[in-house]
């Protein structure tokens, strides 16, 4: 862990993690879904990029209300997505390209069609004790997904908890018996080489829904400890929580090597900040550049110095960054910006398939349109409250999951090479400018952009270890300071599409990389263009 001793350090620091959602990746046998052999197909294009892993959104068996997070089957595949023999193809395949697959482990909830919950509602004891059941509702507790989150079961009588869809009964952990069986299925998936887990929703396994505390409860830390003892002790696998609770304060309680829990989080406050306060993420809010430069630099200096980042712009959850916070009329330049400032900062990037070629935002117009279970209760609680169409339509098309969810544009054929018949969502639009092929035809394309910044990240370790200052500047110019064995690197982008002027004091020596394809040989009376950015080393 410590930066002097670097035998000791964990691969996953060094290393760049890419996320793959299988339905919409590749599909090979042409039914129009993704699956696991397209993947494989697609290994190649993975090595070109640079990354180190992949992290695989869930290809259990499902049916598939929440596309996968809602799993029947922990130790069976997807029938749509190949068979178990395919996943271990992937995984020895992508091991022969130095590529590791991270398997995500949606262990807060099952589907309503899991073994487990079929015969909890029989009334096998044994297992009604695997979920959580009151008499009565003791709260007004809300689903993520809007609605309450306790749900009346006939066969039972009772309500059960399901913090997400009522297809998604929350696991009780208090149940050591249903705990055992979870690390018997890790330990499972471990032995088929994988080279670790992302944990869905892992903050909430500790919640006490009587009292309404959700993330961070009082058991949490206890039960990641012991699956550290039962599972990855002595392993190296790398383990990536997604906790919407975790703030600065809380995230050492999960990181810090001698807590022996987790080796980072995915934190989401700055995923925050196009929304209002205090209201759902569909209330939408502009973005405040000072309050992104902020939020992003909490993290990057509020933390104890062994305890690790994680880095993402996006992931299947959100929309696409280049519509959110890029520009679109200046896609190239916002696009490498973004890109730009987030690998260049301490902690391990992660790529949304996609992002890398400049994938964008699928406009919606049509409740017909809508595949993903929140955005389609999203739509029917506005329209029950009398809210006019455009507006859900704007909240959705901004927001909206089914964004991200499109198929990859490998090409600008009709079904964007990403099939052969016509998809299970449809491709956008524009995969007949924006696709992989057009990017890897353009040496000055986004892609090579990504490629560069994760071989300058294999290349220097200060983009690794370097310590993080951010500079004061104005609002719209985003500058830092990399610092790490007397080197010093300057990062600066200017946010906005507006020239903006500015002089730095400081000196550079050598240009590492620009979006615009410029090098720097001073700091002073800068006139930076919109989206400007670069990097330089300065002179000592
Ligand atoms: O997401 C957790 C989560 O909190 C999301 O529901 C989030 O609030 C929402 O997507 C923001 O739009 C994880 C998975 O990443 C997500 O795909 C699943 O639907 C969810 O857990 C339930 O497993
Ligand atoms: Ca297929």
């Amino acid at each position: 862990m410590n930066k002097d001793n670097k035998d000791n350090i964990p691969w996953w620091q060094s290393a760049v993690f890419y996320q793959i959602y299988p339905k919409s990746f590749q599909d090979s046998n042409h039914d129009g879904i993704g699956d696991i052999s397209g993947i494989v197909s697609r290994l190649p294009y993975l090595h070109q990029l640079g990354i180190d892993a992949i992290w695989l959104s869930p290809v259990y068996s499902s049916p598939n209300v929440d596309n996968g997070y809602d799993i029947d089957n922990y130790y069976a595949i997807l029938a749509e997505f190949g068979t178990m023999a395919d996943v271990e193809q992937l995984i020895t395949k992508a091991k022969s390209f130095g590529i590791r697959i991270i398997m995500d482990l949606v262990v807060n909830h099952t589907s309503d069609q899991h073994s487990w919950f079929l015969e909890a509602e029989k009334g096998n004891k044994k297992y009604q004790d695997y979920y959580i059941w009151q008499k009565e509702p003791p709260n007004t507790l809300q689903s993520f997904f809007g609605g309450t989150a306790w749900t009346f079961n006939e066969k039972q009588n009772r309500y059960y908890l399901h913090l997400f869809s009522k297809h998604q009964p929350d696991l009780n952990w208090e149940n050591p018996n249903m705990r055992t069986e979870i690390w018997e299925m890790m330990r499972f998936w471990i032995d088929k080489g994988i080279g670790g887990f992302r944990l869905d929703v892992i903050d909430l396994i500790g919640k006490q829904p009587e009292k309404e505390v959700l993330g961070n409860g009082p058991n949490l830390h206890t039960y990641l400890q012991e699956m550290h003892r039962e599972v990855l002790k002595e392993t190296d696998l790398v383990t990536i929580g997604e906790t919407g609770s975790v703030t600065p304060e809380t995230a050492p309680l999960y990181t810090a090597p001698e807590r022996n829990e987790l080796s980072m989080v995915f934190q989401f406050q700055h995923m925050a900040l196009d929304e209002q306060t205090g209201h759902s993420k569909w209330a939408l809010k502009k973005l405040s550049v000072p309050e992104l430069k902020k939020v992003l630099s909490k993290w990057q200096t509020a933390l104890p110095e062994n305890a690790w980042n994680s880095l993402f712009w996006s992931n299947h959850d959100q929309p696409r960054i280049l519509s959110r916070w890029g520009d679109l009329n200046y896609p190239l330049e916002s696009g490498k910006m973004l890109a730009i400032l987030l690998h260049l900062m301490r902690g391990t990037p992660f790529i949304y398939q996609g992002e890398e070629i400049g994938m964008t935002n699928f406009p919606i117009h049509s409740a017909k349109q809508i595949q993903d279970i929140e955005s389609l209760n999203f739509y029917h609680s506005q329209q029950e409250a009398g809210i006019a169409k455009e507006k859900i339509f704007e909240a959705i098309n901004t927001k909206g999951r089914d964004n991200a969810r499109t198929p990859m544009q490998w090409d600008d054929s009709l079904f964007g090479g990403f099939s052969t018949v016509s998809p299970w969502y449809p491709i956008n639009p524009n995969h007949e400018q924006i696709n992989v092929e057009a990017n890897l035809n353009h040496p000055n394309s986004l892609f090579f952009t990504y490629q560069k910044l994760i071989a300058l990240r294999k290349k220097y370790p200060i983009i690794i270890w370097g310590n993080y200052e951010l500079l004061d500047t104005p609002p719209t110019i985003f500058a830092y300071k990399r610092n790490y064995e007397h080197e010093t690197w300057l990062v600066c982008a200017n946010f906005s599409d507006q020239k903006t002027f500015y002089s730095f004091s400081e000196k550079p020596e050598m240009t590492i990389i620009s979006n615009y394809d410029a090098t720097y040989s001073t700091l002073d009376q800068l006139n930076l263009r919109p989206y400007e950015t670069f990097v330089v080393k300065l002179t000592p």
